[in-house]
């Protein structure tokens, strides 16, 4: 691999690092050299000391573990618990946040509010929470309780399960794999894993499919709805992305992890007033604040604020120069940087006490405190300015819109008075756009950073596919010009760029971060509601992948989007092809199970093609293939639908 990526900036900066003797992810990734098959292909045991065990994938021996493990065992284990490890980061996240809803609730001083009020009633609705006659804090305090209920239920079912459409719904309870409390179906799935407990692959993967719908349906639509109602419902706003967002000649702070909650008081405390004096006195032109991964999309969708790169681009933003302090609460964070940052004059701190590192400074980010200690975070960094050395900003930088909530979709689609996902079935129905994709998902060393993002989605908005995006990939593809209006009519096929032009929205729609890949799962739901795409999900015309993922959470989002229905591909490899029956599962038996299936490509044209195909055989099955008289949907028709 002569190029590591396809952005120039990470080009140019790993010249310069190997310069300075810096060590980067790529440096590691090239010192692992070939990785253990055997892991690769999810062939490994660990589960109890009798092993480690591995099965040999030519077919010799050793085919079962100490214990009697299957080669099938082994891999469905191992694929369940990534998920339940997934399910417990974006759950976690979401539990921090409905904690933060009742501070805001029932503390002023704590400097959270409410800002979002119809969504607050919306959500509560939901929920079951009363909301005639009472103030916003009554009603979030209730949600918020009623919220956190969700977390620790024994039995019933997650609230936010009756959105999905009925017959999914009935699917899920006919499997017997409707989430009951999120951190229940998690603690089941470990236990089950545990060595000698459960030993049929298939009962295995329904398990896996509870906890990871406790994720989708759950932990991180509990997230994403929350973080609405205390930040706002993201709208469509412009914004900048990559390394050349830093300025030389402000104080640069660069915000890294998943949860707002941080963010948003830094937001706050890099406007004050006596701070910006502060900055000015040390000879800064003001106060530059950025973000790497899905904290970036959280202030960007919010406040427009840059984005200084993906998660591979985070020890090269240090790598610069021109960082004052980079801040850090959970996940995604490499450990790495505190090495990375004593080679500059950066100020790394962490501020959760799930994420800490050895000689980092610790703020703890109480949420009673937040703002003191986000202004304290602040004037750390304004005072570190002085020690600035050498400076190497990149000038790459790109436009963007972002902010496609689904409400947001709702709007622009459909306009204030009448906002529906009718307008986008009628040209999903019509052929102007073929089908809908959720491309998603991480960054992977393994292979040439950003290509899989960008060649695949370039290839499916030819194809007038609309894809819409999140985490890190949706960063890839923005920094490649993907995100703005304009790009409608450079890189889209004929009928996506008339809707978009018509619209004025790009092809390709931000929607957040990894926890709003929630949005996407609502939106599919209301695209089945408009009517005229069938009765459930895995009727629709669409498909989802995630191209170059390295995350446990994105095995989480990927088993969430197949449970629901979605054919969904990954890119990389997945670690499950060492068991060829368990493949098969997961590969095909799950059509016919949940309308939805994995599958793998490493090659990114070919999985766009697999993707169209997909959907063009949906397209074939709800008889939208052919030109077609337009049926308009009334009232009647659409409680028909059941949905
Ligand atoms: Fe080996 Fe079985 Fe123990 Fe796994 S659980 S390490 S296969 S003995
Ligand atoms: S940050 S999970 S690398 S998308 Fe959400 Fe990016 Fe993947 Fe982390």
């Amino acid at each position: 691999m002569d190029k590591k990526s396809i952005d120039s900036t990470v080009n140019q900066l790993l010249e310069k690092t190997a310069e300075q003797g810096v060590e980067t992810i790529w440096d590691r990734a090239d010192q692992q050299k070939a990785r253990c098959g055997f892991g690769e292909q999810g062939l490994c045991c660990r589960l109890c000391y009798m092993g480690p065990c591995r099965i040999n994938p030519k077919g010799k021996s050793p085919q079962k573990g100490v214990c009697g493990a299957t080669a099938e065992v082994i891999v469905a284990r191992n694929f369940a618990r990534m998920i339940a490890a997934g399910t417990a980061a974006h759950s976690d996240h979401g539990r921090e946040v409905v904690h933060t809803l009742l501070l805001a609730a029932e503390s002023p001083e704590s400097g959270y509010t409410i800002k979002d009020v119809n969504k607050l009633r919306k959500v509560a609705q939901t929920l079951g929470v009363e909301i005639r006659d009472r103030t916003k804090e009554e009603i979030a305090k209730d949600v918020a309780e009623r919220a956190m209920s969700n977390f620790g239920r024994q039995e019933g079912e997650l609230d936010f399960i009756k959105r999905a459409p009925q017959k999914r719904q009935a699917l899920w309870k006919s499997l017997g794999i409707t989430p009951r409390g999120i951190d229940r179906e998690i603690v089941e799935m470990m236990h089950r894993t545990n060595m000698g407990v459960d030993h049929d692959y298939r009962n295995i993967m329904r398990q896996a499919s509870r906890t990871a719908l406790a994720d989708g349906w759950g932990g991180s639509m509990l997230a994403t709805e929350l973080q609405d109602i205390l930040f706002g419902t993201p709208s469509p706003l412009r914004g900048q992305v990559n390394l050349g967002v830093l300025e030389e000649k402000e104080v640069n702070i660069v915000v890294h992890g998943h949860e707002p909650v941080l963010s948003e008081m830094l937001v706050e405390a890099t406007q004050d007033k006596e701070l910006l004096d502060l900055a000015k006195s040390q000879g800064a032109e003001g106060i530059n604040l950025a973000g790497i991964c899905c904290t970036a999309n959280e202030i960007l969708l919010r406040h427009g604020l840059p984005i200084a790169g993906n998660v591979l681009q985070q020890e090269l933003s240090m790598s610069t120069g021109a960082v004052e302090a980079m801040i850090v609460d959970v996940q995604c964070i490499m450990p790495s940087l505190p090495e990375v940052s004593r080679l500059f004059h950066t100020e790394l701190y962490t501020t959760s006490p799930k994420g800490r590192m050895e000689n980092v400074k610790f703020f703890p980010f109480s949420e009673k405190g937040a703002l003191h200690t986000a202004k304290e975070i602040v004037k750390a960094a304004v005072l570190n300015y002085k020690n600035r050395g050498e400076v190497n900003i990149p000038q790459e930088k790109m436009d963007l819109i972002a902010g496609f909530s689904h409400e947001a979709i709702n709007y622009m689609l459909g306009g204030s008075f009448r906002g529906s996902y009718t307008p986008l079935n009628d040209n999903i129905i019509n052929g102007r756009i073929r089908g809908v994709a959720g491309v998603v998902g991480c960054c992977n060393p393994k292979v040439v950073h950003d290509q899989g993002h960008v060649s695949l989605v370039e290839e499916l908005i030819a194809n007038d596919i609309l894809v819409v995006q999140t985490g890190c990939s949706a960063i890839a593809c923005a920094k490649a010009g993907f995100m703005v209006p304009e790009s409608a009519e450079k890189y889209a096929g004929k009928g996506l760029a008339e809707v978009c032009t018509a619209v004025g929205m790009p092809p390709v729609l931000h929607s957040g971060s990894c926890v709003d890949n929630s949005r996407i799962l609502i939106a599919l739901t209301e695209m089945v509601r408009a009517g005229g795409l069938g009765e459930d999900i895995s009727d629709l015309p669409v498909a989802g992948a995630a191209p170059e993922w390295m995350s446990e959470k994105a095995i989480a989002i990927g088993h969430y989007f197949v449970s629901s229905g979605v054919f969904t591909t990954f890119g990389i490899g997945l670690p499950v092809t060492g068991s060829e029956v368990f493949s098969s599962h997961i590969f095909g038996e799950f059509e016919k199970i949940y309308g939805g299936m994995w599958a793998a490509e490493t090659e990114p044209k070919k999985m766009a093609s697999k993707m169209i195909e997909h959907i063009n055989n949906k397209r074939s099955a709800l008889g939208i293939d052919k030109e077609k008289k337009r049926v308009l949907y009334d009232m009647e028709m659409r409680r028909e639908l059941k949905v």
